[in-house]
């Protein structure tokens, strides 16, 4: 009876790249081709441990920077069981953001190196498609302004590119990097072509772990 799993497609990427844009339109235009698809979105803020990082976020409370990546990383574990009964049901998850942002956002912080903030997301379900949204910090700078939430400053957002950069160079995942400058449209042809390569291919697949 075992049929064809879902694929775990993650849509990463700095903020304001259209990662939220494009997953909408993916999950929709996944579904009208047949594709069971579900989205989902980390920080996941409707958690008890998402309002605290929410609260974190829009800057109501200020938290230790370990403790509140732990929190980041359990907001994901506490969304495992649910992310794995829908894959094993043949539902592919279209996810933004996921562990990469977490180690990318962190180690861009002082003092953080890229093993210990990997550590605590070591056994996550492993991606079969890490799809890169692209954008220089010139190019994101041309769109609207960031809002006043934590992390959104111009000088910040540069260093977690770089820290994508690095974590890109992994060979065990498959990762796609997609030029995020161009038209709503343009990208989703590319994504889209993308997700549907990685979900004939994670349908023969077992899930694996980072
Ligand atoms: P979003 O709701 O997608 O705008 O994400 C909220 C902010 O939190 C955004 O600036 C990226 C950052 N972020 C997302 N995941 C993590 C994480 O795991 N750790 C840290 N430190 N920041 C994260
Ligand atoms: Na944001
Ligand atoms: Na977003």
């Amino acid at each position: 009876m075992t049929g064809r799993r879902g694929a775990l497609i993650i849509l990463e990427g700095v903020d304001r790249a259209g990662k939220t844009t494009q997953s909408t339109k993916l999950v929709q235009a996944l579904q009208d081709r047949g594709h069971p698809a579900e989205m989902m979105k980390f920080p996941d803020r409707t958690t008890k441990i998402g309002q605290m990082i929410s609260s974190y976020l829009v800057k109501a409370t200020n938290l230790e920077d370990h403790t509140v990546h732990l929190l980041f990383s359990a907001n994901r574990w506490e969304l495992v069981p649910l992310m794995k009964e829908k894959l094993e049901k043949g539902i592919s998850l279209v996810v933004d953001r996921y562990a990469f942002s977490g180690v990318a956002f962190t180690s861009a912080k002082p003092g953080f190196t890229l093993e210990w903030c990997k550590s605590p997301d070591v056994g996550l379900p492993k991606p079969d498609l890490v799809l890169f949204l692209q954008l220089s910090p010139a190019e994101a700078a041309q769109r609207e302004t960031f809002g006043n939430e934590r992390y959104e400053r111009a000088d910040f957002q540069k260093t977690v590119l770089q820290r994508f950069n690095q974590l890109m160079t992994d060979p065990t995942l498959n990762w796609q990097v997609i030029d995020a400058a161009r038209t709503i449209e343009e990208l989703h042809k590319d994504i889209l072509r993308h997700s549907e390569v990685a979900i004939e291919q994670a349908a023969t697949q077992p899930l694996k772990e980072l």
